[in-house]
């Protein structure tokens, strides 16, 4: 019965007593023999126990998850112990230490902190970083003497050096906008850096002496050219700052733990709010700017592109008129496209808009024709000029201005024969005030031609000039029948495409303007037009570059010479008879008739023909000629021939053109070319 009461006895006093070296014991006893006699409580639960109570009343206070934050839990039988991680403190894990702000709004900020005693030659230094930023100083120990430790940022990375000699670099970089926890050991004359539990390297170092007195910088120092040199002050978070077990706080002093103190702080704050960067709208093209730590995203509208929506995919968009060919350019787009040049009212003039600061140094385009002489492209201001022209079948391009000498230069080969040549003129040395010019033609670089002399760029063509395209100028002569492809000025078009053309504004800001009256004819119609020969009918084909003239042989007419030309179907000649006269037609007239058709009348006995003084008589229709005595016929022409008077007492008889009588059947014998009984 007495082993029935037995004796339950909670001890929960923890800690070890002041007058005790022991940690004092924390648990339930029972069955306690003192001299073979059983202790039970009521004999000695009286006031010399203290924190003893009956029973063995254990719960594992762990089981309530007291640590927040994920501190570890320590059954302590009546209580518990948190072990926190770092950066979290308190009973319960529930104190964070306080985050600290460097370089908010790109201010200068850093905070320096005096060492209070000495660190030996075992130096540990530990935080928790935040940044976006690829550069920055982070730590520094000195002495009165020297900079000792440097601590920075280089490509996001960590880097360490210690006595301005042996540096680690980290691996990983850390700049990325989350926490990372950085840690330095030194001890053993060795240095290791950690990223999160990750050794990063480890390198063999002089020994390390941290007294007390020196002084730490944390995220830069005093004057920005030393913290320069580490590339500036750090932007960024910094949280629990330790140097071997010694708390370095910029906020919220904890006194319960040991630290060094603060010395000074400039322009440092409390928490980690991000710069606020949406605030100066970095997002273009109406992208939608969202905030994020230290930085922000850009939501972009369709056909957008780039961290700040900087890119549109302006092709994308169809911006050229049909017929033309979006390009990309670094700073907007820009439509190429053919055009068809016919005659002097189809050359096209261009401006520079003011803003063109490059060099202009060299000229491209692709040129078609058939013309053996014609200009292509004209400019001139005051003693400057420039003028690239075919002549004679062969590239010619001649640049003029005062001081400097006068470049001409000449291809090799013909260019007239109605196929696609490119032609890319430029200055040798584009950086250089004057220099040699280049011409290749067709991408033939090995057949490139150099001018004799030197010339100057073609600067004055950038703004304040008309530029000429096609021709000299308008209606100069010497116009360009062809196709030419977009005229390039150093590198910048000469479009065919107007503002009013293109679906978007061109936002880049070297431009040439187009500033023609006429539009171009966009496309190139130019087909060998005469091969084979559309003229019929023996007509002959002229080219006219996209079109052809057909010289028709007579007769013929209509655009291929297709159609007879029966002029007299339509009988023009009012008196007269009509005959086909090649494109045309002829009337010979009736007497008393006159006129191209023939419907004029006229006196017939003016310019009658009656012979040997014949009479002119005029009848209804016609004249009629009265003869002299010895000529006859309707004119007169004919001399009479004698007139033979036959017969007998009974009869007579008068046979006339020299017909002779033949008296036995009473008739007339008559010459050739008559007959009749007479
Ligand atoms: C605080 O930052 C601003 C902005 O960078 C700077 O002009 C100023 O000098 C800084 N203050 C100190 C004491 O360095
Ligand atoms: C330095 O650290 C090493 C191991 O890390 C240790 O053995 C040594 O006792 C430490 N020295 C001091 C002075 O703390
Ligand atoms: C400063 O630190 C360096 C390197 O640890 C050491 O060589 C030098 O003696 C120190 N100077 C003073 C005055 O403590
Ligand atoms: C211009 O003509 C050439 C040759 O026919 C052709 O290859 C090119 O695509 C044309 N350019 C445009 C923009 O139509
Ligand atoms: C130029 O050619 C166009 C198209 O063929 C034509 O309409 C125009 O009349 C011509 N102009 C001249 C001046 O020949
Ligand atoms: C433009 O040309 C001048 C000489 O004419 C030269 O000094 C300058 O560097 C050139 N600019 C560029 C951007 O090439
Ligand atoms: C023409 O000049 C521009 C501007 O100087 C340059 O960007 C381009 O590369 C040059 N093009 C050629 C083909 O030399
Ligand atoms: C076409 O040819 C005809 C006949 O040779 C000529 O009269 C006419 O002027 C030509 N037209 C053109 C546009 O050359
Ligand atoms: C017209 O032709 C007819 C028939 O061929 C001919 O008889 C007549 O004399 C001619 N007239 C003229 C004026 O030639
Ligand atoms: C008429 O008689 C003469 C003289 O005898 C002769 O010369 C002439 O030929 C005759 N004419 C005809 C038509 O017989
Ligand atoms: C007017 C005229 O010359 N008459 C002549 C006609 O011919 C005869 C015979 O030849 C001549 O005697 C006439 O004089
Ligand atoms: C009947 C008649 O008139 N006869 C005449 C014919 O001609 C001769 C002379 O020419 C005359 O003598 C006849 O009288």
């Amino acid at each position: 019965s007495r082993a029935a009461r037995v004796a339950c006895l909670n001890y929960y006093s923890n800690g070890p007593s002041d007058d005790s070296p022991l940690p004092a014991f924390i648990g339930c006893m029972r069955d306690v023999f003192v001299d073979w006699q059983l202790i039970v409580p009521e004999n000695w639960l009286s006031d010399s126990a203290v924190n003893v109570s009956p029973g063995c009343s254990h719960r594992d206070r762990c089981l309530d998850v007291p640590c927040q934050n994920k501190g570890q839990c320590l059954n302590l039988w009546q209580s518990y112990q948190c072990r926190c991680p770092r950066p979290y403190e308190g009973q319960d894990c529930e104190e964070e230490h306080v985050t600290t702000r460097f370089g908010n709004e790109d201010s200068q900020s850093y905070a320096a902190f005096i060492v209070t005693n000495d660190l030996g030659h075992n130096l540990s230094i530990s935080l928790f970083l935040r940044t976006r930023r690829h550069y920055g100083l982070l730590l520094v120990l000195a002495n009165s003497s020297s900079q000792y430790l440097h601590m920075w940022l280089e490509d996001g990375k960590v880097t360490v050096q210690l006595n301005n000699f042996e540096s680690l670099k980290a691996e990983s970089a850390i700049d990325d906008g989350e926490v990372h926890f950085v840690r330095v050991e030194v001890a053993d004359d060795r240095m290791a850096l950690y990223v999160a539990a990750q050794k990063q390297g480890d390198v063999e170092v002089r020994a390390v002496n941290v007294q007390a007195g020196d002084t730490v910088y944390v995220g830069g120092m005093l004057e920005s050219w030393m913290t320069s040199v580490f590339g500036g002050y750090f932007k960024g978070c910094i949280q629990d700052l330790r140097i071997n077990d010694r708390r370095l706080q910029f906020f919220g002093l904890d006194t319960s733990v040991r630290s060094f103190p603060l010395e000074l702080m400039e322009n440092v704050t409390a928490g980690c709010t991000g710069d606020n960067t949406c605030s100066t709208n970095p997002c273009l093209n109406g992208g939608m700017c969202y905030s994020m730590w230290d930085d922000f995203t850009c939501t972009c509208p369709p056909k957008t592109a780039g961290r700040r929506c900087e890119e549109v995919r302006w092709c994308e968009l169809s911006p050229c008129p049909t017929d033309s060919e979006c390009k990309m350019l670094n700073q907007g787009y820009e439509c190429y496209s053919n055009a068809t040049f016919l005659n002097d009212s189809t050359v096209l003039s261009y401006r520079g808009n003011g803003h063109i600061s490059r060099n202009l140094t060299n000229l491209s385009l692709n040129l078609r024709t058939r013309k053996r002489n014609t200009a292509i492209l004209h400019a001139e201001k005051g003693s400057e000029l420039v003028t690239l022209s075919v002549q004679g079948g062969f590239v010619f391009m001649e640049l003029q201005k005062q001081g400097v000498s006068t470049v001409s230069i000449s291809s090799r080969t013909s260019v007239s024969d109605g196929e696609w040549h490119s032609i890319h003129l430029f200055m040798a040395v584009p950086w250089a005030q004057t220099s040699r010019w280049t011409l290749v033609l067709d991408e033939e670089i090995e057949e490139a031609i150099t001018s004799r002399s030197q010339g100057g760029n073609l600067n004055f063509l950038r703004q304040g000039v008309d530029i000429f395209v096609g021709g000299l100028a308008p209606d100069a002569g010497w116009s360009l029948t062809g196709c030419l492809g977009t005229v390039e000025l150093g590198g910048i078009a000469l479009p065919y495409s107007s503002s009013s053309d293109v679906n978007l504004p061109r936002v880049q800001e070297e431009q040439f303007i187009q500033t023609s009256l006429q539009p171009p004819l966009l496309g190139c119609s130019g087909a060998p037009v005469c091969e084979p020969n559309p003229c019929l009918n023996g007509g002959e084909c002229q080219d006219l570059f996209n079109n052809y003239n057909c010289s028709c042989a007579a007769g013929w007419a209509g655009r291929r010479c297709n159609f007879f030309t029966d002029t007299c179907a339509s009988s023009p000649c009012v008196h007269g008879n009509c005959s086909v006269n090649g494109l045309t037609y002829d009337c010979t007239c009736e007497f008393g008739y006159a006129g191209v058709d023939c419907d004029e009348e006229v006196d017939m006995c003016e310019n009658h023909l009656c012979a040997h003084g014949g009479t002119c008589l005029h009848g209804p229709d016609r004249y009629a000629c009265l003869c002299p005595e010895n000529f006859t016929g309707p004119l007169c022409k004919r001399p009479k021939l004698p007139v033979s008077v036959c017969g007998d007492d009974n009869r007579n008889y008068t046979c006339f053109n020299g017909g002779n009588c033949t008296d036995r059947e009473l008739s007339c014998d008559c010459p050739p070319g008559f007959i009749g009984h007479r």
